[in-house]
């Protein structure tokens, strides 16, 4: 709908008071509506106008943009801010550098405990400058594509940047990654220059990363040349493909000029997996993205100028682009770079840091906090974390016990939860329980409210638009967004395949979620995780989240698997606490009982299998595909295991799982 002009009026003034942070709401002129949900009413249904001003307002453009966006879901077409002309890099460090350069950038958590480094704005724009002068130097153009094989760190930091400043993409590949990996993402992304570290040390390990790039260099002939930067003193066996990157930077001049770069140019490239074997480069463009992350990072954590940012995640995955890197550094933030484990030297590693570095907003992973639960609250409490004022949980869904534990003991009761939805494919978080007003009511375990501009819908299974509440469906997104993932690398087809075929108009995003009787999202799981039961559909998640609250359970998997009679039956795979000496069949019946109690008996599990530990990704999500497989006895189909922690997991569990039947 056309807005009045009295509305307009309104809404203007609503997004500057959003802009200025200010987070009350009058909504002069709309009378009988809350401020906030009017606003977030008027970024969907005025999506245009919104985005133009909070562009223009947060960005800092070279020549300003003339079409907002020009987008066609159908088609997978998106495309924001054509026209405008600006540098990432730019609008991360000269902007801040301009106002205030000795203000801390990044803080280094290094695996040492107490070893923090810490660097400034101005510090932060030199090393960039001398990077990309060394790349433009060594003949990386406008357009390349860079892949950086590095632990979180402030050279993989200004590695980004530096590819951003002159107009390169990044491909950030996560360290933890094999040889195979690592070569099969840079040969998509048709690299040939790849930055690495000598060694990485994570937990107390050294981790040879140059030596893995040696061994994926044999299956990539397009790479021309390897920076090699030294994170430890130890020397590394150079080839005349190497170059060592600290000591050419040193030659290098500070000012570099930035490139002047179009909003849709290509930022960077990240590859995550999908349902079939072969990872995906899912392509970021400059303006949208940068805009999007920037205005999440603000909002979902209510962040203030001055705050000192902790996200925990490693820079190889989307959260640490967002949120370590760009999301922060676009506000002027003080941002944490995290180096090592939450459990090392020991479990109280996090609240530790959170004392040393006096961190306001801490954001980490559900299955983190489910491993530090299980410690117990000594850990916690030996800290002083009265400087934390939010804490948010991103990558999966979170309990019901890990969510209050992580409220009542790590905050104290006193800072609020966000659990935060969202996806490579989003570029930054869609929905999460405080968009903006800081007094909203937050519901545990909810991911909760759409962020401004972003329309979720659910679907039923016969691909109609679900419009009352408590329902259960899939989650389809039916506005596109600036930070929404602009194409497949080298394969629009699959992009429309995957996202935008499934639900012809919308944006599917593979996850499905239940829309409680107040309108709030909960994220049941991805939609494959869904089982359907005697004709009762019902999340798996919601099945662990039971079993997950018996005192004796550190964590859990259900997955679904073919019965003769109901269509699929429920098996969960349960891993105990340490220390437990309990009766199997007794627990067993005790948490039957529960699921029984708690949901219907129908998703009363068929099997339990007790394992020592859960296949994971690196990233640390449970590998339910190859659990799936596993109790399907489909043991030629588990797939692609390269993205595995740790390969004998999956073993044990098929061990188990014969002696079960
Ligand atoms: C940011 C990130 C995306 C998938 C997503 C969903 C799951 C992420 C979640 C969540 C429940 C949350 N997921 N956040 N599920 N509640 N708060 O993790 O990106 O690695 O691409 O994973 O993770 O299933 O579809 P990515």
């Amino acid at each position: 709908p056309k807005l009045n002009s009295k509305l307009f009026k309104a809404f203007k003034c609503e997004i500057i008071k959003i802009c200025r942070c200010k987070l009350t709401y009058v909504a002069a002129g709309l009378e009988g509506v809350s401020g906030r949900a009017a606003l977030r009413e008027l970024s969907v249904s005025n999506s245009e106008s919104f985005w133009a001003a909070v562009a223009r307002h947060r960005l800092c453009w070279s020549t300003p943009f003339h079409t907002v966006q020009d987008c066609d879901l159908s088609r997978g077409k998106i495309k924001w801010f054509e026209g405008g002309k600006l540098n990432v890099s730019v609008n991360c460090l000269d902007r801040h550098v301009h106002t205030c350069p000795e203000r801390v950038a990044l803080i280094w958590e290094r695996d040492e405990r107490g070893s923090e480094m810490k660097y400034t704005y101005g510090e932060l724009l030199e090393m960039t400058c001398r990077l990309g002068n060394l790349l433009r130097r060594h003949g990386v153009k406008r357009g390349d594509c860079v892949t950086i094989y590095m632990p979180t760190c402030p050279l993989a930091v200004a590695s980004m940047l530096a590819c951003a400043r002159i107009g390169a993409a990044h491909n950030v590949v996560f360290a933890g990654f094999s040889a195979d990996a690592l070569a099969e993402r840079i040969r998509d992304a048709q690299s040939s220059t790849v930055i690495t570290v000598n060694q990485g040390v994570r937990g107390g390990k050294v981790t040879e990363l140059k030596k893995t790039v040696d061994t994926a260099m044999q299956s990539c002939p397009t790479v021309k040349q390897v920076f090699v930067a030294m994170r430890t003193d130890n020397p590394v066996t150079m080839t005349a493909r190497d170059i060592a990157m600290e000591e050419e930077m040193l030659k290098e001049d500070v000012v570099c000029e930035p490139a002047v770069m179009n909003s849709e140019d290509v930022l960077f490239l990240l590859y995550t997996s999908g349902s079939t074997g072969k990872p995906k480069g899912l392509v970021h463009t400059q303006a949208g993205y940068l805009l999007y992350a920037a205005l999440t990072h603000r909002y979902v954590f209510s962040y203030h100028d001055g705050d000192v940012f902790g996200c925990v995640a490693d820079i190889g995955w989307i959260t640490g682009h967002s949120y370590v890197v760009y999301g922060p550094l676009a506000n002027g933030a003080t941002t944490v770079l995290f180096e090592s484990t939450p459990i090392y030297p020991d479990p109280g590693r996090y609240w530790d840091m959170v004392e040393r570095l006096k961190i306001n907003q801490f954001y980490g992973a559900p299955t983190a906090i489910r491993l530090l639960l299980k410690y117990g609250d000594q850990w916690v409490n030996k800290y002083d974390r009265s400087t934390l004022k939010t804490l948010g949980s991103v990558g999966e869904p979170i309990n019901t016990e890990a969510w209050e534990w992580y409220h009542r003991v790590v905050g104290d009761g006193r800072c609020p939860v966000v659990d935060t939805w969202w996806q490579t494919e989003t570029g930054g978080i869609c929905i999460a329980p405080r968009p903006s007003d800081p007094d909203a009511e937050i519901v545990p375990g909810m991911a909760m409210r759409p962020f401004f501009g972003i329309n979720p819908v659910l679907m039923d299974t016969e691909g109609e638009v679900l419009t009352s509440n408590n329902t259960s469906g899939a989650l389809c997104m039916a506005q596109p967004w600036p930070g929404m993932a602009r194409t497949i690398h080298n394969n629009h087809q699959r992009f429309i395949d995957t996202y935008f075929q499934p639900y012809p108009g919308y944006f599917f995003t593979g996850d499905g979620a239940y829309r409680s009787e107040e309108g709030y999202y909960q994220i049941t799981g991805r939609l494959d995780d869904v089982i359907n039961v005697s004709g009762h559909r019902i999340g798996t998640a919601e099945i662990e989240d039971v079993v997950n609250q018996c005192p004796a359970v550190a964590e859990s998997a259900v997955v679904g698997y073919t019965h003769s009679i109901k269509g699929q039956g429920v098996y969960a795979f349960v891993v105990l606490k340490k220390g437990i000496d309990v009766q199997e069949a007794d627990l067993s019946r005790q948490l039957n009982g529960m699921v029984s109690e708690k949901i219907a008996k129908y998703a009363s599990p068929d099997f339990i299998q007790f394992a020592k530990r859960l296949p994971k990704t690196r990233s640390g999500k449970i590998m339910r595909r190859v659990l799936r497989k596993v109790v399907e006895s489909d043991l030629e189909g588990l797939g692609d295991l390269s993205t595995l922690d740790d390969p004998a997991a999956v073993q044990e569990i098929i061990q188990g799982h014969e002696k079960l039947l």
